[in-house]
C-alpha cells in the first residue's frame, strides 16, 4: 500500500512557516520544537523536514542523509535538553503511528520526554 502524505497537517504548516512554534533545534533535515501540551518538564517534538507520515514510511523512503540527519537531530536535542545519560537522568522517546498508535498529527515526530521519572508503560 502506498503512503499518502497530507500536506495540510499542522506540522507541515509549521515547516512552511505558516504556524508559529517554539523551535529548539533547526537543521537541514530536522526541526524540533516544544510540544504545545507538555506532559513533562522536557517535552520536545523532533520532526524530519521531508514529507513522511511515520517511522516505517521514513525508513522505507527517506535518503540515508535524511535518516542520519534526523537521528543526529534527536541526539542533539536530548543533549541540549540535558537528559542524556552522560549529563542527565535519562528520557523517553515515543513515536506514535496510525490509528492503533493514536497518532494525532500525520507527520513523523518523536516525542522526547524528560525532566521527571516517567511512569511504567502500560499500553
Ligand atoms: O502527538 C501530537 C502532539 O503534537 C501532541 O502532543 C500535541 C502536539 N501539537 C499539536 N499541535 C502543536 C503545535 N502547533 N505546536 C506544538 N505541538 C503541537 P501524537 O503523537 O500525534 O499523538
Amino acid at each position: 500500500m502506498a503512503y499518502t502524505y497530507d500536506d495540510q497537517n499542522i506540522f507541515a504548516k509549521i515547516l512552511r512557516g505558516e504556524i508559529p512554534n517554539n523551535t529548539v533545534y533547526d537543521s537541514e533535515h530536522a526541526l524540533a520544537f516544544r510540544d504545545i501540551e507538555p506532559q513533562a518538564p522536557t517535552h520536545v517534538l523532533v520532526i524530519p523536514k521531508g514529507p513522511y507520515i511515520s517511522f516505517d514510511h521514513f525508513a522505507a523512503e527517506a535518503t540515508d542523509a535524511e535518516i542520519i540527519g534526523y537521528v543526529r537531530a534527536i541526539s542533539e536535542v536530548c543533549k541540549a535538553e540535558g537528559v542524556t545519560l552522560d549529563a542527565g537522568e535519562g528520557f523517553r522517546m515515543i513515536a506514535n503511528a496510525g490509528a492503533h498508535g493514536v497518532q494525532e498529527v500525520p507527520h513523523l515526530h518523536v516525542h522526547i520526554l524528560g525532566g521527571r521519572p516517567m511512569g511504567r508503560m502500560v499500553a
